[in-house]
């Protein structure tokens, strides 16, 4: 049957790509659909918060390494450390958007060395199938899993129709290394010739725009509920920033943690809801 009506824990067996398989096998052992998105500027917030809220996430959506006004070389070794300390894989939205030789050079090397340590990163559709050739070479050998932006959760999004489509038949044709979408529905189909083996297609969606109180914010972005997403929309992962975090300048641990296990478990019930349909 349709992948999102199988469990985790199935999926993980069936999944060839060593990070989706183990994304899939973490949710399964800690119970939590959830990812983080850990959108501060200041380092120390950044750590505190992900130390918080690791036993409630299966992945840490590292987010845009280039915002932190204090990177140094210790931010990825403790985030490595806490990546262990509370089993969570860690995953850059880095959204490289370039040709496949430039995407090579700015996922290996630079800086930031993202391959090093993210175990998913995502990348745009928009230059076509060499962006994952490029992203390939690098990632594969490392067991890496790439999320391709097929639906984008902000108001007026060009992502739609045959743009969706062909970042699905892009991803299609490269399985074992392109692991799922960020997406709002399922994708597995879509776009699909006569010709093509459908087989076992099982895309991973990870979904943000999730949010339990606010409908948006002012610059566009609009949130769904666990529920829509998980339940009635069948994706896998939701994708939670400031439902979780909060909007103000100043990190409250307590009250950060809080929320996270009140997502883990929106979350998770949302799942288990979707299996018993
Ligand atoms: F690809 C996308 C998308 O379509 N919508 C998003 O919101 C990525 N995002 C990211 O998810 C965005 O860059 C933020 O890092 C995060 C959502 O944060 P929020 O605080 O829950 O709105």
């Amino acid at each position: 049957s349709s992948p999102h009506l199988c469990s985790y824990a199935d999926r993980a067996d069936k999944h060839k790509n060593p990070a989706a398989r183990a994304l899939l096998q973490l949710m399964v052992k800690k119970k939590t659909n959830l990812s983080v998105s850990v959108d501060v500027t200041r380092k120390n917030d950044f750590l505190a918060i992900i130390d918080a809220v690791g036993p409630y996430v299966c992945l840490i959506k590292k987010t845009h390494i280039d915002v932190l006004e204090d990177y140094d070389q210790t931010v990825v070794e403790e985030l490595q450390a806490l990546s262990k300390k509370h089993e969570f894989l860690i995953f850059e939205d880095r959204k490289f958007a370039d040709i496949g030789n430039t995407v090579a050079l700015q996922y290996s090397g630079g800086i930031y060395k993202i391959a090093n340590w993210a175990h998913i990163t995502n990348a745009h559709a928009v230059p076509g199938p060499s962006i994952v050739t490029g992203l390939a070479s690098v990632g594969l050998p490392l067991e890496r899993g790439l999320i391709l932006l097929a639906e984008m959760s902000s108001k007026g999004a060009l992502t739609t129709g045959t743009y969706t489509e062909e970042a699905v038949r892009m991803a299609r044709a490269r399985r074992d290394f392109v692991i799922g979408f960020i997406a709002q529905h399922r994708m597995e189909g879509i776009g699909a010739r006569e010709t093509d083996d459908l087989t076992d297609e099982d895309f991973l969606i990870l979904s943000p725009g999730v949010g339990l109180d606010a409908k948006g914010d002012a610059m566009g972005q609009q949130y769904r509920t666990p529920a829509v997403v998980v339940t009635e929309c069948g994706c896998d992962v939701i994708i939670v920033g400031r439902g979780i975090f909060g909007t103000g300048r100043d990190i409250d641990v307590k009250e950060v943690q809080k929320q996270a296990q009140r997502y883990q478990t929106a979350g998770w019930e949302a799942y288990e809801s979707r299996l018993s349909k």
